[in-house]
């Protein structure tokens, strides 16, 4: 049976809704990169050496990162060899399989978020500014408030105007209190604040805010040094979670982020926000793959149920859709 027809009895099988959200999210991507995997797979008789370079032209045009394809090529080339596949049609399948077998590269669990039971869990939001940060925390109070948990927020963003209001109309959105203090304070004292509220109130689940720009970098990656500072002092252990926010329409310049950010906070995971807008959505592989850095979330869009865990079949099936719906034994 092929990859193709297995993954599309799975997910027919949970017949959930999430994989919808992946195929209505990456439908910008699919236009982009699916369709000239199509063309290319018809456009060829055998799979031979121009294919494969064609193909390498098309990962590397969505993103995929040049070590991630040089990588996904090496085995696809081997796979194929291995089967003893000859029509191209086949090979589609094959591709598929191998972006998700690179993705997990053995690893499991890599989208569940470190949450303490019946204990404060305290997860820290960074990011330059404009990825999401805030939006992400919204939706991820949301998710966190409908699984019947307590949520707090902290506005750690003092220094862009508007940034405390921003977070404060998602807590009303939501229903959710937000710790604040002025504008132009210390966000290291909001965490301090926080994080006592958070205590006495019995949070589950405290999420901060921060700001995306300072003065300058220098400042900024400072400041975030210090607020995890505080904050592990408080609670030993804590943040239990550093996700860093990346816009996935800024295509490989969020590496460079991604690498920035890892030096000077160990980030634990990444949020890839605005997927929905990109037609090069194969970021997500250069990523994991050139980081080694799971993301563990992604924005499908700015409504508040647009924030999904990340699940590399679903991914997946949001890249090749039409085939998979269309594949039989
Ligand atoms: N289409 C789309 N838009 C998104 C997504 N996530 C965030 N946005 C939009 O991106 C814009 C910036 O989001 P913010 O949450 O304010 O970003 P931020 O990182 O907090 O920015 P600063 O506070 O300036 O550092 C907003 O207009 C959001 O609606 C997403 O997944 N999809
Ligand atoms: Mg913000």
């Amino acid at each position: 049976m092929s990859f193709f027809k297995r993954l599309k009895d799975k997910l027919t099988a949970s017949s959930d809704s999430i994989s919808e959200k992946f195929k209505d999210g990456l439908v910008k991507t699919r236009d982009n990169f699916s369709n000239k995997i199509n063309d290319l797979v018809s456009r060829y008789r055998t799979v031979d050496e121009d294919f494969f370079e064609e193909l390498e032209e098309i990962l590397i045009q969505a993103d995929v990162g040049f070590e991630t394809v040089m990588e996904l090529v090496e085995e696809l080339k081997m796979e194929v060899k291995k089967r003893n596949l000859k029509d191209p049609g086949d090979v589609q399948s094959v591709i598929s399989e191998k972006l998700i077998e690179i993705y997990e590269s053995g690893e499991e669990n890599l989208n569940t978020l470190n949450i303490q039971e019946d204990a404060l869990t305290v997860i820290l939001f960074v990011g330059v500014n404009g990825v999401g940060k805030t939006t992400t925390i919204g939706k991820l109070a949301h998710k966190f408030k409908s699984e019947g948990k307590n949520v707090l927020l902290a506005a750690g963003d003092t220094f862009r105007a508007g940034a405390i209001e921003q977070l404060e109309v998602w807590g009303e959105r939501v229903g959710v209190d937000v710790i604040k203090q002025a504008e132009g304070s210390d966000p290291a004292a909001v965490m301090y604040d926080a994080v006592q509220a958070a205590r006495s109130r019995k949070v589950d689940i405290l999420l901060c805010d921060t700001a995306g720009r300072l003065q300058n970098k220098v400042n900024l990656m400072k400041e975030l040094e210090k607020i995890k500072r505080v904050i592990e002092r408080e609670i030993p252990g804590a943040p239990h979670e550093v996700l860093l926010v990346l816009d996935a329409t800024t295509g490989q310049n969020a590496l460079v982020q991604a690498k920035t950010f890892k030096e000077a906070t160990d980030v634990s995971g990444i949020v890839l926000s605005k997927l929905d807008g990109t037609a090069k959505g194969g970021i997500v592989l250069a990523i994991r793959n050139e980081m080694n850095i799971p993301v563990k979330f992604v924005g499908l869009g700015e409504k508040m149920d647009d924030l999904q865990v990340f699940d590399p079949e679903k991914y997946v099936y949001g890249l090749f859709s039409d085939a998979i719906e269309k594949a039989e034994d």
